[in-house]
């Protein structure tokens, strides 16, 4: 029989699925080329041999966040989302340039994004005063809370109220401190797959949590690195709203804002009206770009083309 379910956590390719009633079920994707994850909905049909679920159909997604392999393929992260929310702290130290790459992701997905300094209560040195203050200028709301003393943890879930977040940033900055502070101890336990076969905690899942004020939030695990997918790369301002602002002073209407005369975006990072460290950034992310599609082969980049 077919029902649909919403994909709560996604270990790989196995998945912890939860029916219309509430059900949660453990299933996994049938057929190789679905990838499937946290946040789907799906449609699945239960095996009445084997007890087992298999996901045969992911349902139209409102919201993607999607990545890039060092391929260049593009690759989906979590699904039906409204809001990124990358967390950072003054220790592990925060790279900016990673910040900015999840920014520009979210910007394309067209999702809303903030940034949480979370372990607030720890001094804060002046290069991360100054690299929020990058963010927030750009027009990024900075919250600076603390999992551990609870500080400022009630403007952090105002801002989750009704939405369906992502926690992304480095593993140890307190994404699953910062959850287990928002979310009761009761649906912890049922979204909870991050253990392995030993009962230890692992990161290498992403798991979708009930908030008991309305809406959700996915833990997702730290990473190192993160690049966007293609098309992400592929939009005009690529996550920069101030960008966005100062476009339109550019002499060229198509200006990149790389080496093109005239270019108000290089002049406002020259005389530190735009953040230059952002505006580095900025570059990079062009540079990211042109690798990516470097690394795809000629084969791909004529199919995309084509499309
Ligand atoms: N000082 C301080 N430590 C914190 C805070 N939040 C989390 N931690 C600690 O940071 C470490 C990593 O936390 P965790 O939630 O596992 O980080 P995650 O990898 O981002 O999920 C743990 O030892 C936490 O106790 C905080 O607000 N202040
Ligand atoms: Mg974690
Ligand atoms: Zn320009």
């Amino acid at each position: 029989m077919e029902f649909d379910a919403q994909v709560i956590a996604a270990y790989g390719r196995h998945l912890r699925l939860r029916d219309a009633s509430g059900r949660v079920l453990q299933g996994r994707p049938f057929g190789r080329k679905l990838q499937v994850v946290c946040g789907d909905q799906v449609r699945c049909t239960e095996d009445s041999t084997h007890a087992e679920i298999h996901v045969n159909e992911i349902l139209p997604r409102r919201s993607l966040l999607a990545r890039s392999t060092l391929r260049g393929d593009s690759e989906p992260v979590v699904a039906n989302l409204s809001l990124l929310v990358t967390v950072i702290a003054p220790l592990p130290r925060p790279d900016p340039f990673i910040i900015d790459r999840y920014l520009c992701a979210a910007s394309s997905a067209g999702l809303r994004a903030i940034v949480v300094l979370n372990k607030a209560e720890l001094e804060v040195p002046d290069e991360l005063v100054v690299m929020l203050k990058s963010f927030e200028s750009a027009g990024y709301p900075v919250l600076r809370c603390s999992a551990e003393t609870g500080d400022r943890l009630d403007a952090l879930a105002a801002e989750l109220k009704d939405a369906t977040s992502v926690f992304v940033g480095q593993s140890g900055v307190g994404k699953s401190s910062l959850i287990t502070r928002l979310v009761p101890a009761t649906a912890i336990s049922t979204g909870d797959l991050d253990r392995d076969a030993e009962g230890r905690h692992t990161t290498t899942s992403s798991a979708l949590y009930d908030l008991p004020s309305g809406g959700a939030v996915i833990d997702s695990p730290g990473v190192r690195d993160f690049a966007p997918a293609i098309s992400s790369l592929e939009s005009r301002s690529l996550g920069f709203p101030e960008v966005d602002r100062l476009a339109p002073g550019c002499r060229f209407i198509d200006c990149l804002h790389l080496q093109e005369p005239g270019c108000a975006v290089r002049q406002a990072s020259e005389s530190n009206d735009m953040d230059a460290r952002r505006y580095e950034s900025y570059r990079r992310l062009r540079r990211l770009h042109n690798d990516l599609k470097a690394a795809q082969g000629p084969g791909k980049r004529r199919g995309q083309e084509r499309a």
